[in-house]
């Protein structure tokens, strides 16, 4: 096995954005060659072994003939799992306990923001209203956390040490400590029907695609919120608005939607129920990012083993 030979930083990216990201993966990793693919001369092309990617074009990696491996600064993968032509390829994601620290700080921060009624109070200073809201300890909700990953499992300590009730639902099931765990669909039944508050930290696969729908949506107690955080087709956004609409849902924090930026024309801007965010829940810091990926590389040339990749068959 070859192991040296350029590595090709591949992203839709604006060029600032790219060159951010090189001078950190520079930094992390200065033994290595890493380049933009288009800077690539094409005869050099099929020297490539590994890819470091942000959201990148599939035709660029097609162009990358010898590849080995693809290692996404992305935690979210399921672009790269649809594509068909990188299927064959094994792909590793970002795991990074920073990312998670981020997100962990995120959920708990709107879940402060719904527990504490702060979309009620700013409509009642619209309206110049003077009125105090019952308070509600933290210990009296329940905050239900869909996935619980890496990012899910920091968000539920986070929650816990904060003094909410925490239920989690993934799809092998576990134990942990403080976290009432649940699996399957009866899992979920269960779950929704005690959150209070409703977190979604799954990855978007076939089987999470959807998933939030009238039916599941209607099992959850009359005035809960959620909080989406995930990948937007994880969540019917039209049966979520009826919901929000009909009053049996208070609130929606929504980080994620169909189309990035949300266009201008959407009604969910103006929406009163919902708080729109411009993905934001745990933007990704580069430098802990690009050390966790030199350390993966560094592994991978000096053993010749692959960290941790996607399971392919489970889309995430
Ligand atoms: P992980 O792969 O570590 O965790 C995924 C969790 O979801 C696991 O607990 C897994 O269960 C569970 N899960 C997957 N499929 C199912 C299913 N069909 N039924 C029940 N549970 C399921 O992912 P991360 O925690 O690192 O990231 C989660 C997602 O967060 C990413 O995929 C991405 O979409 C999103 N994200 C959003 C960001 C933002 O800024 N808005 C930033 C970063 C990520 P099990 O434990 O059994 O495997
Ligand atoms: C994501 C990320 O997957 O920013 O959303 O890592």
């Amino acid at each position: 096995m070859e192991m040296t030979g350029r590595i090709a930083f591949v992203s839709r990216l604006s060029i600032r954005d790219e060159e951010l990201w090189l001078q950190a993966l520079a930094g992390a990793l200065p033994e290595e060659n890493i380049l933009p693919v288009r800077k690539i001369a094409s005869g050099d092309l099929c020297g490539v072994q590994i890819a470091v990617v942000a959201n990148p074009d599939p035709a660029d990696i097609a162009r990358l003939t010898n590849l080995k491996w693809i290692h996404s600064v992305w935690a979210g993968v399921e672009r790269l799992v649809a594509e068909p032509g990188l299927a064959a390829l094994p792909i590793v994601r970002l795991v990074d306990p920073e990312l998670a620290r981020t997100m962990a700080e995120a959920v708990l921060a709107w879940t402060y923001y719904l527990s504490r009624d702060m979309p009620a109070y700013a409509r009642l200073q619209r309206q110049h209203r003077w009125q105090q809201l019952p308070y509600r300890h933290p210990a009296e909700l329940t905050v239900g956390l869909l996935g619980l990953g890496t990012l899910g499992t920091a968000a539920a300590l986070r929650l816990r040490s904060a003094g909410f009730n925490v239920s989690g639902w993934s799809r092998t099931a576990k134990n942990t400590d403080r976290i009432e765990r649940f699996s399957g669909a009866a899992g979920l039944a269960l779950l929704l029907a005690r959150a209070d508050v409703l977190v979604c930290l799954l990855p978007l696969t076939p089987e999470t695609h959807g998933l939030l729908n009238r039916e599941r949506l209607a099992l959850m107690p009359t005035g809960a919120s959620l909080i989406h955080f995930a990948r937007s087709p994880i969540v019917v956004v039209d049966d979520l608005l009826a919901a929000l609409n009909s009053g049996r849902l208070s609130h929606a924090v929504l980080d994620v939607f169909d189309v990035e930026p949300l266009p201008q024309h959407s009604e969910l801007w103006e929406h009163p129920k919902i708080t729109v965010l411009p993905h934001i829940s745990a933007p990704t810091n580069k430098e802990t990012a690009a050390a966790i990926v030199a350390k993966n590389i560094r592994d991978y040339r000096s053993s010749g083993v692959l960290p941790r990749t996607v399971a392919m068959n489970h889309g995430y």
